[in-house]
């Protein structure tokens, strides 16, 4: 039995309360300021501005490790691991990234990460019944509620309300803000019918990570490959990870993770090494 994971089958998320170390807040949060702060700088649309920071662990990046610490932390591991119910040795490294406020007020309009909203209701329902084999999440360093969900939705087609409704709308029935405070992790399953509702006024920082498993679909890991992280991934120097948090295990985990995700994405077939459990 596992609790994050059967809350994040139910609902469709699962919030841990305070999983971030109240000693690590401070560094991430300064971490955060600095390359949100160059980020702003090489916006070259600035009419728009912008509302995220990708690849944390660019080695070109400043503080690439302090992000690749929190990302490969025990804290994020331990609750992958219980959610897709895997050991260490099988996840695959994804995507880092950081959600910050924006310059003016904006939205999302309500979706499905990996679906699309054309879909006949049957399709919907296949696909939402597939075995769940990557994990995201949402790290807050500040209170965050801009996640809008309707819980319950990554298990069933959209009701006839939900797929007539503006994509703006502002109160879908069962809709519900996940309310995060600073240090507090939420996975959510990102086919749970959600949007994102942005405040110019409320500082956001928050880490929005990804990871997969081995023996899932390779053209997910061809995806985040191919998403600029095949770019660079190979210069990450993971071998530093243990001057900060001393910690050899971690290093190596994120050596192999980043293995795997090359070995997938490069059409390799790499299998799990238990059964799924759904
Ligand atoms: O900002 C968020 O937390 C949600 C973002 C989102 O909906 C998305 O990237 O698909």
């Amino acid at each position: 039995m596992s609790n994050l994971r059967d809350q994040l089958v139910q609902d469709g998320f699962v919030r841990i309360p305070s999983a971030l170390p109240q000693d690590q807040l401070e560094a991430l949060r300064a971490a955060c300021q600095d390359v949100t702060q160059l980020a702003r700088a090489g916006d070259s649309d600035t009419s728009k501005g912008i509302w995220g920071v990708q690849h944390l662990m660019h080695p070109d990046l400043p503080h690439h490790n302090t992000f690749a610490a929190s990302y490969f932390a025990p804290y994020i591991i331990n609750a992958v691991t219980e959610i897709l119910q895997c050991s260490p040795s099988d996840l695959v490294l994804e995507l880092y990234n950081l959600l910050i406020r924006p310059d003016a007020d904006f939205a999302l309009r309500w979706h499905r990460d990996d679906i699309g909203p054309e879909v006949s209701a049957q399709e919907e329902l296949n696909r939402l019944q597939e075995p769940m084999l990557h994990a995201q999440w949402n790290l807050a360093l500040y209170p965050d509620r801009s996640l809008v969900v309707v819980p319950g939705s990554h298990v069933r087609s959209r009701t006839e309300e939900e797929r007539s409704a503006d994509p703006f709308e502002e109160n879908l029935p069962g809709q519900m803000v996940v309310e995060m405070n600073a240090g507090d992790i939420i996975f959510y399953n990102n086919n749970i019918l959600h949007r994102g509702v942005y405040s110019s006024e409320a500082e956001r920082m928050t880490l929005h990570g990804s990871m997969g498993i081995v023996g899932a679909d390779p053209a997910r890991a061809r995806n985040v490959l191919q998403h600029g992280v095949g770019a660079w991934v190979d210069r990450c120097d993971f071998s530093r990870l243990q001057d900060q948090v001393n910690d050899q295990q971690l290093s190596t985990l994120a050596q192999d993770m980043r293995s795997r995700l090359v070995t997938m994405g490069s059409g390799q077939v790499l299998s799990f090494s238990q059964p799924f459990n759904e």
